[in-house]
């Protein structure tokens, strides 16, 4: 009788061992196979958990981005376009940097970091192609801190746009030493600063 119940309970143990709710007696360290899986789990879900949250908090940031009035300007973001003009390519990555490269090769010159979108009011004669921000108020792109200038300020770059079908750089002038003026057209202003005409014209309809 005696052995016959070391017997069972001896099964039961194995059975237990085998459907992971015991650990094994052979190996003090060891834990069973349901604490093991248990645990596999838990960092499988703590590992995904960190994943959403970093997913959360760029999302978050995105939105607390300026992207403009109507977010206009949310589907230029990580795009990048450029000039060449005198002795540089200009390049203009919208809402991240501004920089210019040597035609004779050598590194590249930060010439701002994005800051802010800003509004200013501009007079100029619109050449025959239609390619100049031409005169009233114009949306602008304001890029600071970019590389130091050697005796002077940390290069800047004023971006100022006006309604194009294409984004394009226009004209790059240096207004004084490491301060940069980029002219360019692009579709995302087409129809801002225009409301006043708008209105005025609704005006006559009625
Ligand atoms: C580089 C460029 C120029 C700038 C000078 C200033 O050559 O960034 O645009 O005028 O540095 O030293």
């Amino acid at each position: 009788m005696r052995n016959w119940i070391d017997q069972k309970l001896r099964d039961l143990r194995l059975l237990l061992v085998e459907n992971g709710i015991l650990a094994s007696s052979h190996d003090s360290s060891s834990e069973s196979k349901g604490l093991t899986s248990a645990r596999d789990a838990l960092k499988a879900a703590q590992d995904a958990l960190e994943n959403s949250q970093n997913q959360l908090n760029s999302h978050k940031e995105d939105l607390s981005r300026d992207y403009g009035e109507h977010d206009i300007f949310r589907a230029l973001k990580g795009q990048c376009i450029s000039k060449d003009s005198g002795e540089y390519t200009y390049e203009l990555c919208w809402f991240d940097r501004t920089k210019q490269r040597s035609k004779k090769g050598g590194s590249e010159t930060g010439m701002g970091n994005f800051v802010r979108i800003d509004s200013i009011t501009v007079d100029e004669e619109v050449s025959s192609d239609g390619k100049g921000i031409g005169s009233g108020e114009r949306v602008a792109l304001r890029y600071e801190n970019g590389q130091q200038c050697w005796n002077g300020p940390s290069r800047s770059t004023l971006v100022v746009l006006a309604c194009a079908e294409n984004d394009e750089i226009w004209k790059v002038v240096e207004e004084e030493k490491c301060i940069y003026r980029m002219e360019v057209g692009t579709a995302a202003v087409c129809g801002v600063g225009d409301k006043e005409n708008v209105q005025a014209n609704n005006k006559d309809e009625l």
